[in-house]
């Protein structure tokens, strides 16, 4: 789509959700092919996002990525526009229905943008990323997805609401190198403890380690108590932690 062409209607789309005034933008020369990244705002994407387009919101996501690496758009444009969808949300000035809408819309961009298949990618050291029981927050664990790939890990990404007995089977059965779970509000911990536990139990002889991440990794002393190995409050910091176990792999 011509850059002018989808600006335009960006814009166009942006007004029918939002009564805010319109994002500032420079100029654009059409036959300049770069887009401005201070444009792509969490206000634009998220109007998009409510808007079910998930064609624009792909472009928007796109070009985020050719100004910065994946984690850095993920952690901080994505998750932005997000926090905008729910605060529009729990302030009632949107509906349950236009949060479902951007949040489906959103996985759907993010599948076009996902890393394309490397070789490689099958034979690196393999994470495991699931939302324990009763979760059913899993965006975070698609973008994490999207992160470890380019980052080299073939990743088993089993979504939100996996039953610990199911995850413990899981790697019992699989040469598994890292385990990352995810779960939200702190009414999950005992959830989150029972899949560690499980982790635990499946790998016996050998330490899987088990990084919860998701907005139960901010409740203070949460990871002794549920006995995980790691917190990620951001898709940067569940980066950092796969890639120190990375050179133990030989
Ligand atoms: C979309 C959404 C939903 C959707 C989820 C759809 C889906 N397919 O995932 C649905 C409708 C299911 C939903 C349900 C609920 N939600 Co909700 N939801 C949101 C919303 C708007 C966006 C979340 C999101 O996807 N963000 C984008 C991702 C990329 O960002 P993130 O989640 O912040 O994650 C970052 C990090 O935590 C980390 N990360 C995320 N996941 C993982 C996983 C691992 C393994 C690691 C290492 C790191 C990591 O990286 C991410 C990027 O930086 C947030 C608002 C907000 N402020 O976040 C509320 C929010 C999370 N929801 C909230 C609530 C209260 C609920 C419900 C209880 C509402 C209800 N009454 O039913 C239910 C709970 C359902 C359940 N049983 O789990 C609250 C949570 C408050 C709390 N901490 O307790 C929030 C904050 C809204 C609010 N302001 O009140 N929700």
């Amino acid at each position: 789509m011509a850059l002018t062409t989808a600006r335009s209607a960006a814009f166009a789309r942006v007004r029918l959700v939002s009564d805010e005034p319109l994002p500032k933008l420079p100029p654009v020369e059409p036959s300049q092919a770069g887009v401005p990244m201070d444009s792509l705002s969490p206000e634009l994407l998220a109007g998009l996002l409510a808007d079910g387009d998930d064609e624009l919101a792909a472009w928007t996501l796109r070009h985020a990525l050719e100004a910065a690496p994946r984690v850095e758009v993920f952690d901080g444009l994505l998750r932005q526009a997000m926090v905008l969808v729910g605060e529009r949300w729990k302030s009632g000035r949107w509906s349950i229905a236009e949060e479902h809408l951007a949040s489906r819309t959103l996985l759907r961009a993010l599948e076009q943008v996902r890393p394309p298949m490397r070789p490689e990618l099958r034979v690196g050291p393999q994470a495991v990323l699931a939302g324990v029981a009763g979760e059913h927050h899993m965006i975070g664990l698609v973008c994490l997805e999207q992160c470890l790939a380019d980052a080299g890990w073939t990743v088993a990404n089993m979504g939100a609401d996996l039953p610990s007995e199911d995850l413990g089977q899981f790697v019992r059965r699989n040469d598994v190198t890292l385990v990352a779970i995810s779960a939200n509000a702190p009414e999950r911990r005992s959830a989150v403890a029972d899949a560690v536990v499980a982790v635990r139990l499946a790998a016996v002889g050998r330490r899987v380690p088990v990084l919860l991440g998701g907005g139960i990794a901010g409740v203070p002393g949460i990871k002794g108590e549920v006995d995980a190995d790691g917190l990620a409050g951001s898709l940067a910091d569940a980066l950092a932690f796969a890639n120190a176990l990375r050179p133990r792999q030989g």
